[in-house]
């Protein structure tokens, strides 16, 4: 797919790139070695994943979104698991005895194609942290099948599921990319959210997030990740916040 013309084209502009950001603020020797120390030391600590999200997977997310249409995408961050438990229309997702009296929150909304048909038997997967910011299957022994689940759009494309609202998330801040935030004036927090996946037969796979109007770190996000048309204003009925999110899938 790639050939010698794209990979030259594209390394040469972003050593182009680097190499003017250098020049722009006159690093030094020093500068450039422990450049040099971070990335081993990051490479060492298995934190690539974690630096590269933070810094660039947001730039091809929105690179996605140009080509593809439909609703914008979002990261996937890396917690998704597959196979998650199957949830009935209006059902809930499973919650840990100590996260049961936390806000309810109602899940709901639309798939469509580009034409505005809903897409029925679309598969949406749903998954967030734990009310203290941790996720199932990754953290603290917590079992994989909490705050996750796998809901079936109706003939009419909709999906209705419950669980408890999450919290804002910190990101590793002990590790290469934390100490990297840090050093530069910046905290390692993403504002509380929702993740979503959607596979239907025959159409891109759409990943985004839902983020909630108000909240902290919804302006200051550090993963950069937020954009307008994912911040929802939930509405509060009888103490469950509402979050109303519909999405536009394009043909894979
Ligand atoms: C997360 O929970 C997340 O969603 C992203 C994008 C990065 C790190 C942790
Ligand atoms: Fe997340």
């Amino acid at each position: 797919m790639a050939d010698t013309a794209r990979i030259n084209a594209v390394v040469s502009d972003i050593v182009e790139g680097i190499r003017a950001a250098m020049f722009k603020h006159n690093v030094t020797y020093d500068e450039y070695q422990i450049a040099q120390s971070f990335l081993l030391d990051a490479f060492a600590k298995k934190d690539i994943p974690l630096l590269l999200t933070t810094f660039f997977n947001t730039t091809i997310v929105k690179i996605e979104g140009k080509m593809m249409g439909g609703s914008k995408p979002s990261l996937e961050g890396p917690y998704f698991i597959e196979d998650s438990p199957l949830i009935p229309q209006d059902g809930e997702l499973a919650a840990r005895e100590q996260d049961q009296g936390r806000m309810k929150a109602l899940l709901r909304g639309r798939v469509t194609d580009l034409d505005g048909k809903p897409l029925a038997g679309a598969t949406i997967n749903i998954w967030h942290s734990t009310p203290d910011g941790r996720y199932s299957g990754f953290h603290d022994g917590i079992a994989p099948h909490y705050h996750r689940g796998r809901i079936i759009t109706d003939a009419d494309g909709r999906y209705s599921v419950r669980t408890i609202m999450p919290t804002p998330y910190q990101i590793p801040s002990d590790g290469p990319t934390g100490a990297l935030l840090t050093a530069m004036g910046r905290h390692t927090w993403r504002p509380a959210h929702f993740h979503y996946k959607i596979t239907a037969l025959g159409m891109h796979t759409h990943i985004s997030q839902a983020y909630f109007e108000g909240g902290d770190y919804v302006d200051d996000d550090c993963c950069e990740d937020v954009c307008a048309e994912h911040v929802v204003a939930e509405k509060t009925d009888d103490g469950v916040r509402i979050v109303e999110v519909d999405f536009v899938i394009p043909e894979a």
